[in-house]
């Protein structure tokens, strides 16, 4: 995805504004590098694709946990109304392992944003890797 969006750029002569940010889970052997296809705006809703891989081979990596995206301001202690998570799609239909499209993500106010993305394990063990957007 993040090629197919970097050789789009490079075709249409567009600025780049793909925004991307690599997180590490379990003891760092998998990788989930989130993107937003273009720079995240205020009030409006903002998607980002999460693409799961293995950490060393980057193979696409079909991940069990549940994955969980939370939108929170760490210094006012609240926040966003919840993001909507759907598996991706090539633009054949076909399930693309491992990739979510994260869709419906309202920062609502400036400030310090945190992306927190989260697994949960089928033991109930709950991950959290956070990234910081700001406005
Ligand atoms: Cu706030």
């Amino acid at each position: 995805m993040k090629s197919f969006l970097f050789a789009a750029a490079l075709l249409f002569n567009l600025p780049a504004m793909a925004q991307s940010y690599d997180l590490f889970f379990k003891n760092g052997t998998v990788q989930a590098t989130a993107t937003f296809a273009e720079a995240p705006v205020l009030g409006k809703p903002n998607a980002m694709t999460v693409e799961f891989k293995d950490a060393v081979s980057q193979i696409p990596l079909a991940i069990e946990d549940q994955f969980a995206v939370v939108l929170w301001m760490p210094d006012m202690g609240h926040g966003s109304r919840p993001v909507k998570i759907n598996t991706a799609v090539d633009a054949s239909g076909n399930t693309l392992v491992g990739v979510y499209a994260v869709t419906k993500m309202y920062f609502v106010m400036g400030g310090l944003w945190e992306v927190r993305v989260s697994l949960k394990d089928a033991a109930g063990n709950v991950e959290t890797q956070i990234f910081n957007v700001e406005f």
